[in-house]
C-alpha cells in the first residue's frame, strides 16, 4: 500500500495522536499555554513525524477530517486540565492552509468549541505566515470572523515567510512565534538580531511574542533580555503525553 493508503488507515484505527507541548512566561516562568503536536505511530511502532506526512494529508483532503479530530481533541484536553484546575491560559492548534481556506472553517471551529465546551478565548488557532499571504483577502475575512467568536490567533514561524507589515498592523492577530530558526542562533555574536526585531516589532504593533525552540539556559536568558514575553522549546518542556504533561505542571507547583 501506499503511505497515503497508510494514512488514511491510521487514522481510522486511531494511529494517530497529540501530544502537548507547554509554553511560559520567560520573566516569571509561569505556565501559559500549550501546543497541540500530531504524531503518527505506525504499524511497526515507529513514530512518522508530521512534516513527513501533513502535506500528503493536505494533497489528498484527509487535513479536513484531520483538523477536525485535532480541534475536538485539543479543546477536550483543555476542558480536562481546566476541570483539574491545572489548566494554562490558552490551547494552541496548527490549522493548515487547506483547512483553513474551506468554506466551513468556522463552523469547524465552532463546533469543537461547542461540542466540548471550552470558552473561546482558551483556543488559539496557529496560522503560519505563509498562509497570511496565500490568500489575503480570504486570510482577512476569516480572521474577522474568527475574532468575533472569540478565538486568539497567533502567526506561526514568523520571519520565515513575508509577512506584508500593514497587513500585520491592520489584522486582529494576537501573537507571533518566532521561528525556532532565530532562536538557535541567538549565542553567536550577531544571533539575537533577527529575534530581537520581531520582539520589537510585536511590542509595537501590540502584539504577543513567543519564541520556539528554547533549547539551552541561554536561550531563555538572551529571549527574556530583549523582552521577549513567552518561551517554548524542549528546555522548558519537551512535547508529552497526557499523563507526562500533567506530571510536569505538578512538580512545577
Ligand atoms: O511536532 P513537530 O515539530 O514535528 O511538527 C512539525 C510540523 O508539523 C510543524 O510545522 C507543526 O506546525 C506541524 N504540525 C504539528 N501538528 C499539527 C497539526 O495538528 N496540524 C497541522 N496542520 N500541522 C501540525
Ligand atoms: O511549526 P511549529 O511551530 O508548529 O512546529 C513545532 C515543532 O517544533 C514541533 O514539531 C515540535 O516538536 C518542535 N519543537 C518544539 N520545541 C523544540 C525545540 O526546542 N527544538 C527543536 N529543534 N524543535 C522543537
Ligand atoms: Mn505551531
Ligand atoms: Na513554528
Amino acid at each position: 500500500a501506499t503511505l497515503m493508503q497508510h494514512l488514511h488507515k491510521a487514522f481510522d484505527a486511531e494511529r494517530l495522536f497529540l501530544m502537548y507541548q507547554p509554553q511560559i512566561d520567560l520573566e516569571t516562568g509561569k505556565f501559559t499555554g500549550l501546543e497541540a503536536l500530531i504524531r503518527w505511530r505506525n504499524d511497526d511502532g515507529v513514530l512518522i513525524p508530521p512534516n513527513d506526512f501533513i502535506p500528503l494529508a493536505e494533497y489528498s483532503g484527509l487535513i479536513i477530517s484531520l483538523g477536525a479530530w485535532v480541534l475536538r481533541t485539543a479543546c477536550f484536553m483543555m476542558v480536562r486540565l481546566q476541570k483539574a484546575g491545572i489548566a494554562p491560559q490558552r490551547m494552541g492548534v496548527n490549522v493548515s492552509v487547506v483547512q483553513f481556506r474551506q468554506d466551513d472553517f468556522i463552523d469547524i471551529v465552532e463546533q469543537a468549541l461547542r461540542d466540548t465546551g471550552l470558552l473561546p478565548a482558551h483556543l488559539e488557532l496557529e496560522i503560519t505566515e505563509s498562509v497570511t499571504m496565500s490568500s489575503a483577502a480570504l486570510f482577512e475575512t476569516r480572521l474577522a470572523k474568527l475574532k468575533e467568536l472569540g478565538v486568539k490567533i497567533a502567526i506561526d514561524d514568523f520571519g520565515t515567510g513575508f509577512s506584508s507589515l500593514s497587513y500585520l498592523d491592520k489584522l486582529p492577530v494576537d501573537r507571533l512565534k518566532i521561528d525556532r530558526a532565530f532562536v538557535n542562533q541567538i549565542d553567536t555574536p550577531e544571533g539575537p538580531r533577527i529575534a530581537e526585531l520581531i520582539t520589537q516589532l510585536g511590542k509595537k504593533l501590540g502584539l504577543q511574542v513567543i519564541a520556539e525552540g528554547v533549547e539551552h539556559e541561554i536561550h531563555w536568558k538572551t529571549l527574556a533580555a530583549m523582552g521577549c514575553h513567552e518561551g517554548q522549546g524542549f528546555y522548558i518542556g519537551r512535547p508529552m503525553l497526557e499523563e507526562n504533561l500533567i506530571s510536569w505542571i505538578n512538580l512545577r507547583k
